[in-house]
């Protein structure tokens, strides 16, 4: 018998009586998008959940991105200082967007974007930080906060990642103009897909309202600005509404899988592994860092053997893709070493502690 592969990630679904008992209603109601109950509903649960005080749902995360960067209606082709440590969508929004990306590197423990660095990129073309708080990490939003007050910057974190995740106590989300959700079904929150801006400015939040909908304020001729569609639809809302109860135990459950692959993995001096400055952490994902590319790419070659299919998030480096070549950037030393040995382990609330034990054998062997 083949066996069964251990994919990077793999979906918490809720008990199917449960989504289905909120489905139904639907059958009945007939109202299934365009802010409905479930959406509504949502709101105040996740509001609540995570202590912020303004959010929006939207679509998915990176249309959230996109809106972020529109409400805040800033200058054409202004420069946007972020870190190529990062998923596709980050960049790539920036670039839709008519903006420049500026590369700049991250720190060497954290793996998020560096001040230091930030402060040296800024231009009079500089509009806007956007750092993300990468695999939850928070990044240095103190830090951060201080320097976009000083050269009247805004910031817009993809928060992607962040879920739950809290900083000296409180929701990290609670920083910058804008932080950005993503509730794909990969995430530690999800709505199949899905997306949700936080911001700290209740204008804002109605700008945001607005642009999901196509720029309607109210009546269908009213519309304020060209906006888009970006609306979360009730099968997503209900998804959500089903998720929220059972966070807590999914929660604790990745987190002794992340405390059992740090036990087996971290003495080993070829591996390096994040330093988390969380005051609580989301557990989302596994990333370790080879010493080199050659020992990463035979480590996944060592795993797939087993049928362990672990992903190289995020490789290459964002600010190596052929399109990027065009696009400024500074030394970035740290971002490519960390990149280059990068791997994300399988991480989801209901891998075996011999599955982990297995996989970090593999790794040890190999080493
Ligand atoms: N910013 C950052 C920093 C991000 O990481 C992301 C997305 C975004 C912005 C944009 O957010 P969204 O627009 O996506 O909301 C996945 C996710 O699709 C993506 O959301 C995520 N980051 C990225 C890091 O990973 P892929 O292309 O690697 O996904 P895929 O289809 O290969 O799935 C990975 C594994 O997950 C599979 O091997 C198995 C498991 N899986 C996947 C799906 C789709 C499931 O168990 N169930 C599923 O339904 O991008």
């Amino acid at each position: 018998m083949p066996t069964k592969p251990i994919l990077v990630k793999r979906t918490d679904l809720p008990d199917f009586k449960e989504y289905s008992r909120l489905i139904k209603k639907l059958w009945k109601s007939k109202w299934i998008t365009n802010n409905g109950v479930y959406a509504k509903q949502l709101v105040i649960e996740l509001r609540k959940y995570l202590g912020v005080p303004h959010l929006a749902l939207l679509t998915n995360g990176t249309i959230t991105l996109h809106i972020a960067l529109k409400v805040l209606n800033l200058p054409k082709g202004g420069e946007i200082i972020t870190t190529p440590f990062t998923f596709a969508a980050t960049t790539n929004v920036i670039i839709w967007e008519g903006f420049t990306p500026v590369f700049v590197d991250i720190d060497p423990q954290t793996w998020n974007i560096d001040p230091k660095a930030i402060e040296k990129a800024i231009t009079p073309r500089t509009v806007a930080i956007m750092p993300v708080h990468v695999y939850g990490n928070p990044c240095d939003v103190e830090a951060i906060e201080r320097i976009a007050k000083k050269h009247n910057l805004k910031v817009i974190y993809d928060a992607a990642h962040a879920f739950g995740v809290e900083y000296k106590g409180k929701s990290v989300l609670n920083y910058g103009d804008f932080s950005s959700l993503s509730f794909h079904a990969t995430k530690v929150f999800h709505t199949i897909e899905g997306g949700a801006l936080i911001t700290p400015n209740e204008s804002m939040l109605k700008q945001v309202e607005y642009a999901r909908n196509f720029g309607i304020v109210e009546f269908e001729d009213q519309i304020a600005f060209a906006g888009t569609n970006g609306k979360m639809n009730e099968f997503q809302a209900a998804m959500g509404l089903c998720n929220i109860p059972n966070l807590d135990k999914q929660r604790q459950q990745r987190e002794k899988i992340f405390q059992l692959y740090t036990s087996l993995l971290s003495n080993n001096p070829k591996i390096r592994l994040q330093k988390n400055i969380a005051s609580k952490q989301n557990y989302g994902y596994m990333p370790v860092s080879f010493e080199s590319l050659n020992m990463r790419d035979r480590i996944i070659a060592g795993l797939k053997k087993k049928s362990v299919f672990p992903r190289k998030y995020f490789y290459p480096l964002t600010s190596e893709f052929r399109f990027s070549k065009i696009y400024p950037k500074d030394d970035l030393t740290n971002a490519r070493r960390v990149s280059d040995g990068i791997l994300c382990l399988p991480l989801y609330s209901s891998l075996s502690s011999r599955q982990i034990e297995t996989i970090s054998a593999v790794i040890n062997d190999y080493l």
